[in-house]
């Protein structure tokens, strides 16, 4: 008998799959193992083949609607997919205990842009001393979406709740800025495990160590994810990058030059909007950097 499943979590060649209501445990096919180009992704939607003894085996997958793919992990050569059937990015980074780190949270944006999946900006532990306004603040005048958050005092908890709301979401951002709490905020039950930022410092260690989906009461899913040092580009071209910074458009077609690259070019409107304050410097400079790493990985190395 064949059924279709959603994939919720994979490990060492077991998936837990949602089939019917029902969690099954499933393995895949050999013929499908084999083809190694065929990756079963969290968030993918599966044919399975149920036996007469319970075990379940892995098809086929069926189409997907999106992809999250970055570069492997390690400055690798290699894509890693990360999960499938995605709607939107939420970006946690933490206002405090892990410092925010802008530059890191534009490439998680960037890396969702280039995936063409939309972001939700979070400023989490919103509790602890810090102005979570104004690390969010160009993010919003950049036309994002942003909340701050504490999984402590319950800020903002309620209006990340409803921009879930039947949604597929996963979550990213650095190791302790609190995905896994905020889930279980979110949706009470879940007793997903978190760390103490302080004893997993020293150990180098993530509490999540795979992407995990969750189903949401009313509809939706969240998906969970280890921490991330960094995050690679992936088959972002050099002269994408500014498309990846939505608050650039505006201005892009307005440069002296049709292909400027609003790194040293005269009349950039970039830069003067930069210098006007409708552009954050920091987003700038970021941009900038980004710019590099992509001439860099666009280099032939094969
Ligand atoms: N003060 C404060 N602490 C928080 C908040 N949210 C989470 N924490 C704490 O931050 C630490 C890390 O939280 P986790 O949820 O494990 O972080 P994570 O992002 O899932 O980390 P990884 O799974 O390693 O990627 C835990 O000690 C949490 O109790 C918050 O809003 N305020
Ligand atoms: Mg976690
Ligand atoms: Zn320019």
């Amino acid at each position: 008998m064949t059924k279709e499943g959603l994939v919720l979590s994979g490990v060492g060649g077991r998936y837990h799959l949602l089939c019917e209501g029902e969690t099954v445990v499933a393995s895949l096919r050999g013929r499908v193992k084999d083809r190694s180009k065929l990756k079963v992704l969290v968030g993918d939607r599966v044919t399975v083949s149920m036996q007469e003894d319970g075990g379940a085996t892995i098809e086929g997958v069926l189409p997907r609607r999106s992809l999250l793919k970055r570069r492997s992990p390690g400055g690798g050569r290699g894509v890693r997919a990360v999960a499938a059937n995605l709607d939107q990015v939420v970006a946690v980074g933490a206002v405090q205990r892990p410092d925010w780190d802008s530059f890191l949270m534009d490439r998680f944006l960037v890396v969702a842009e280039a995936n063409q999946l939309s972001a939700l900006i979070v400023a989490n532990k919103s509790d602890l001393a810090g102005d979570s306004a104004a690390l969010l603040e160009p993010y919003k005048r950049a036309g994002y979406q942003t909340l701050a958050t504490s999984t402590i005092n319950g800020e903002g908890i309620a209006a990340l709740r409803e921009k879930l709301a039947g949604h597929v979401s996963l979550f990213t951002g650095p190791t302790g800025a609190g995905k896994s709490s905020l889930l279980n905020a979110i949706q009470p039950g879940l007793s997903l495990r978190t760390g103490e930022v302080s004893r997993r410092a020293g150990a180098g260690r993530h509490t999540t160590v795979s992407a995990e989906m969750h189903a949401l009461t009313g509809g939706g899913f969240l998906v969970d994810t280890p921490g991330l040092r960094d995050i690679g580009l992936w088959g972002v071209a050099p002269e994408e990058v500014a498309d990846a910074f939505p608050e650039f458009r505006v201005y892009a077609g307005k440069c002296k030059f049709d292909n400027c690259r609003h790194v040293e070019e005269p009349k950039c409107a970039v830069k003067a909007a930069t210098e006007g304050g409708e552009i954050a410097i920091a987003r700038l400079e970021s941009y900038r950097r980004l710019l590099l790493e992509a001439h860099e990985a666009a280099r032939p190395w094969r």
